[in-house]
């Protein structure tokens, strides 16, 4: 094996080489020294998916200092859907550096921020007025658009679902549903959280999405009840949970219910936000209009930047100076979210990712159907998993889905698990990955398959 010379400052973006070459075994000898010394100097609890050392990254590719460059299919978690280091979020970035670098938006605002909220304000399903405030990171929001349904209804109670996740503070920890490894030994959690169940197609007996919601309504009305409870929150898809879609009618039936009790419906669109499944907002695909919706991760190219985003009677409940944060809405973040959406408009990233979206359909079905250990593949656009079970009984098979995965990542594919019981593995290209690229990764994927 040769060792390519990789400097540090790599230029990553769209323009490197759009392959995947494996010069060394991964992890490579520098990568190995960089895990070494993250194991000696970072705490144990912050995990890694894949043991490599980072240099540049750009269009479909990860490229790694032994000069390993691997195809991403996971975007770091839905993030990069306008690629890494993306031209205009650069240029734009690079721009806002050189005039100023903060000034917190609550002391003396600035512009950016105001243009992100109006764009979010137009992006978002429904045509009522709404207003935008925003944060750092998905947690953030999440915490602040229930904060912010409290202040508005004068009621406690949240309701989230199986399977869900909104985040590890304390109380999106609480609203997560997964225990380890996210929940156990953290708690205590905080109160007048409560969980109902999910519409989960592959996993509920074919439940109509009427029946599923009639169960959680039910459930929601005789535990917690509606004069007790602020609001709904719910991912349209989930994602950390097992990219399940819930079954048609499932979610426009928790909204129709919600408008009806006085209880604010909130859509967590972190993960499945801003173009990622062919839509803006996954809300779109089943014609819902939640009341207030929850934005990250993909809004800005890379950069921390959150949103909640809402009815304007009930975003503009809060008094003056409840909401805020010292960095959040930062300008440099701002800059990077108008350069973002500018180049999902105008580079068509959103036929894209249906474009990817069949790809991916396409191909893992034609795999569905030569192996019963891929007991379902969903998702819609450039969210798309496939569930991994025993095809004898139906049982999740955690231990043949890291075997892929592993498989993957030695082979130069960047996948990621998820799923309550660990056997889903899911895809999330950027957008700007090529066609040839995501079947290569998914090939590797089916060897990995056929290999375990
Ligand atoms: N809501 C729907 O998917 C973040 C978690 C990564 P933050 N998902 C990735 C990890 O293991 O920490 C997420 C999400 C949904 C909220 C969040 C939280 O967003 O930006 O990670 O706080």
């Amino acid at each position: 094996m040769t060792l390519v010379d990789t400097p540090a400052t790599l230029t990553g973006g769209p323009s490197l080489a759009q392959e995947r070459r494996l010069v060394t075994a991964i992890p490579g000898p520098r990568s190995q020294e960089l895990m070494a010394r993250k194991a000696a100097a970072v705490a144990a609890g912050v995990g890694h998916t894949l043991p490599i050392s980072v240099v540049a990254a750009g269009g479909g590719v990860i490229v790694d200092a032994d000069g390993n460059s691997l195809i991403d299919l996971g975007s770091g978690i839905a993030v990069t859907g306008v690629g890494n280091s993306a031209p205009r979020v650069v240029e734009a970035v690079t721009a806002q550096l050189n005039s100023f670098t903060h000034t917190c938006f609550t002391v003396s605002p600035y512009e950016g921020y105001v243009a992100v909220a109006e764009k979010l304000n137009e992006l978002t399903p429904g045509e009522h007025v709404k207003r935008t405030a925003l944060f750092n990171s998905g947690a953030e929001a999440v915490e602040n658009a229930v904060k912010i349904a409290r202040h508005f209804t004068k009621k406690q109670a949240v309701v989230a679902f199986d399977h869900a996740y909104h985040g590890r503070t304390n109380l999106t920890m609480g609203l997560t549903a997964k225990n380890i490894p996210y929940k156990s030994g953290f708690g205590p959690f905080a109160s007048e959280v409560y969980r109902a169940p999910l519409s989960y197609p592959f996993r509920d007996g074919g439940l109509s999405g009427a029946e599923a919601a009639a169960k959680a309504i039910s459930v929601i009305e005789k535990q917690v009840g509606a004069e007790n409870l602020a609001a709904i929150i719910i991912e349209p898809i989930q994602g950390e949970g097992g990219f399940i879609v819930p079954a048609q009618g499932f979610l426009s039936a928790l909204v129709e219910w919600a408008a009806a009790n006085d209880v604010v419906f909130i859509a967590d669109e972190v993960q499945t936000g801003f173009a990622r499944t062919g839509a803006w907002f996954a809300s779109e695909h089943e014609g819902i209009v939640p009341d207030v919706i929850v934005t990250a991760k993909g809004i800005a190219g890379g950069l921390p930047l959150s949103a909640v985003t809402g009815r304007a009677e009930i975003m503009d409940s809060a008094m003056a100076g409840g909401l805020g944060g010292t960095y959040a809405g930062s300008p440099i973040a701002c800059a990077a979210a108008l350069a973002t959406i500018e180049t999902y408009e105008a580079d068509g990233l959103l036929e894209r990712a249906r474009e990817i979206g069949s790809v991916l359909i396409g191909r893992l079905n034609a795999l569905r159907t030569a192996d019963p250990r891929i007991g379902d593949v969903r998702g819609r656009g450039a969210m798309v998993a496939i569930e991994l079970v025993d095809p004898a009984t139906g049982a999740p098979d955690a231990a043949l889905t890291n075997a892929v995965a592993k498989y993957a990542h030695a082979n130069g594919v960047v996948v990621l698990t998820c799923g309550t019981y660990g056997n889903v593995i899911r895809f999330l290209p950027p957008l700007t990955i090529s066609d040839e690229l995501l079947i290569d990764g998914l090939s590797v994927v089916a060897e990995g398959l056929k290999n375990a």
